[in-house]
């Protein structure tokens, strides 16, 4: 190593800055804990926003958009596209520098709280402790129609290389497909005695995902006597996954799930051997 790259790594491995790399030694690297974005070097703290203005197009619209990208700490900002939408409204997008750091220390992890099994853990959990088969209900709820997500845990062909729950010998799944209504969920579940129901929201526009969760899980508890309601998940790209207590559910999955994951969920959640899962069988709902 020459004197200079010495030098230099001395100083990243004791001072690095802001969203710099700090060189513990030539061969393995510690990222600071303080970062900014990354554009043509490190640190340099440069993003691209887009986002429409009520406005017509004009340099004033213009003006407005410069101006919006300074007051979320873009410093100079740099405007690369102006499109009209209409007669009323323009699209932009800005690049430049963002004055902020994030400290990743502070970042607050939701931890997963179960172990991941194969698809033969699975099956042998359920058999052995269920002695039956698990019942679960899919469905996209509301007008949302994206069944993408949905599918990829639930059908066979499965998603990033593991098989969906239909795979799963001791899984008997249901899937109901698009903009099923609440009250034909409730009832779907209902019919075919569901421990668990597992519902997709991929629309988010006006917090769609947020009401329709919330008045999905509202119904199940109107409908089943406590105790006896099915367990309630849902899925989606745009779901805070720590909303689960807030939305009426017992379970939020986000982006990336796989299969695999939420079949290690149903074991964990339902399964253990501490669930007296006969109980679960005798008494349903209020029919
Ligand atoms: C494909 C697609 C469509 C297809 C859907 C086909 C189908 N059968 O699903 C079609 C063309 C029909 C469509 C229509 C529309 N779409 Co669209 N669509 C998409 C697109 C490109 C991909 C979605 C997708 O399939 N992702 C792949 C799957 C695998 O990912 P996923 O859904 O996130 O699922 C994963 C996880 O979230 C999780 N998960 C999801 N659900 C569940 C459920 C459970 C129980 C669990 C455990 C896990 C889980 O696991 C999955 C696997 O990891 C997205 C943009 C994007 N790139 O995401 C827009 C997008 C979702 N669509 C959008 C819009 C606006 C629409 C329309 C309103 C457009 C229009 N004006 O007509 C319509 C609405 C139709 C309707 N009534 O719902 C917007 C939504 C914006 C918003 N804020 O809500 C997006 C984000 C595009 C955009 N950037 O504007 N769309």
């Amino acid at each position: 190593m020459s004197a200079v790259r010495a030098h230099e790594a001395r100083r990243r491995r004791k001072n690095p800055l802001p969203g710099e790399v700090s060189l513990k030694d030539a061969a393995a690297e510690v990222v600071s804990p303080i970062v900014r974005p990354y554009g043509d070097t490190t640190g340099d703290g440069m993003v691209q926003v887009s986002f429409t203005l009520p406005l017509q197009h004009d340099k004033r619209a213009e003006g407005a958009a410069v101006r919006l990208a300074h007051a979320m700490g873009m410093e100079p900002a740099l405007l690369v596209h102006a499109k009209p939408i209409g007669p009323n409204y323009t699209f932009f997008i800005l690049y430049g520098p963002v004055n902020h750091l994030v400290d990743i220390r502070e970042i607050e992890l939701v931890e997963r709280e179960f172990e991941l099994l194969s698809s033969r853990e699975v099956n042998q959990a359920i058999k052995k402790r269920l002695g039956r088969k698990l019942v679960v209900v899919g469905a996209c709820i509301g007008t949302d129609a994206h069944t993408v997500g949905i599918d990829a845990i639930l059908n066979i062909k499965g998603f990033a290389g593991e098989k969906g729950l239909e795979y799963y010998r001791e899984i008997n799944v249901h899937n109901l497909g698009a903009q099923v209504l609440i009250p034909d969920l409730v009832a779907a579940a209902r019919e075919v005695r569901a421990d668990a129901v597992l519902v997709s929201q991929v629309v988010t526009q006006k917090d769609a995902h947020i009401h329709n969760t919330t008045a999905m899980s509202a119904a199940f508890r109107e409908a089943f006597p406590a105790g006896e309601v099915p367990h309630l998940i849902v899925g989606g790209p745009r779901f805070e996954e720590k909303a689960a207590a807030s939305l009426g559910v017992d379970r939020i999955f986000g982006r990336g799930t796989t299969p695999g994951e939420v079949a290690s969920y149903l074991v964990h959640a339902l399964v253990q051997p501490t669930v007296p899962t006969s109980a679960r069988r005798t008494t349903k709902s209020k029919e």
